[in-house]
């Protein structure tokens, strides 16, 4: 099996752990408060994920959210794990977190896997072959005016409530683009804009395993990501994240914002 192959087997097996599970309280952690939570089903996907990798491929990197990054044996490609995107929604809702795997070859995409655990939805994207939801060619909307666009992202609080140095020209772009809307997954959402149901994305708070699978979705649908300075989107370090449906509104919207 290739890469890819054993990342639709473990994605798709992660899944239906997940799908059947029932939360216990005591399962559930806070990292730093109330409002940065775990679970043992966080800690039991990656791991299981990680073997998966490990067995298969034992010279690649992998980082990922609940453990440490495990260095490379030689090989150049680094897999980016997020076993739970949404952690919250999974504790609250139940509905409206992801699995995100994606693989990388130093700088250059390999592929993206975004699974919509409760919707059984899976956005996927190889380097140069499109983005796909199932057997679904995905394709970004052509809306080019603020206007009329739909703006999603996944943190209120600290996107437009709490002070930093952008929240005013956030403030202002949220009052002059048709509606903003959260679901609380940055990979989910940035899949939204690949398929063409929201038009822009924006989040001061993001970290490689939670944006470097969907990225290459949304690349592979005709949209780009930058840093909300409108700079290249770093693949190792915790960012801010502009995701939009054509890259030529990258300077119109960091005017607005
Ligand atoms: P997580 O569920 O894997 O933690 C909603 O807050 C979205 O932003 C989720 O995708 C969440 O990922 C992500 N996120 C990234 N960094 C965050 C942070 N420091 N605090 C809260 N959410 C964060
Ligand atoms: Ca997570």
């Amino acid at each position: 099996m290739d890469r890819f192959d054993v990342a639709l087997e473990m994605i798709t097996a992660a899944g239906a752990v997940l799908r059947q599970c029932h939360l216990k309280q005591t399962e559930i952690g806070q990292k730093t408060g109330p409002q940065d939570l775990v679970t043992f089903w966080d800690r039991k996907i990656e791991r299981q994920l990680r073997s998966a990798i490990q067995a298969a491929f034992p010279q690649d990197s992998i980082v990922g959210e609940e453990y440490p990054p495990e260095e490379s044996c030689g090989g150049s490609v680094t897999w980016y794990l997020d076993p739970i995107d949404g952690t919250t929604n999974f504790v609250n809702q139940h509905r409206n977190y992801a699995i995100s795997v994606g693989c990388w070859e130093g700088g250059t995409p390999l592929f993206g896997l975004v699974l919509d655990v409760e919707r059984q939805e899976l956005y996927w994207a190889k380097h140069g072959g499109g983005a796909w939801q199932d057997d679904r060619p995905l394709q970004v909307s052509p809306c080019r005016e603020i206007a009329e666009m739909l703006l999603t992202t996944p943190g209120i609080q600290y996107t437009f409530l709490e002070p930093h140095p952008r929240q005013q020209q956030l403030l202002r772009l949220a009052q002059n683009v048709r509606a903003v809307r959260s679901l609380g997954s940055v990979a989910l959402e940035l899949c939204e804009v690949a398929a063409g149901r929201a038009d822009a994305f924006v989040t001061m708070r993001s970290s490689p395993w939670d944006h470097n699978a969907a990225r290459i979705i949304l690349e592979e649908a005709g949209g780009a990501i930058f840093t909300m300075e409108g700079a290249p989107l770093p693949l190792n370090q915790k960012s801010t994240v502009l995701g939009l449906n054509h890259a030529d509104l990258k300077d119109q919207f960091l005017r607005e914002a």
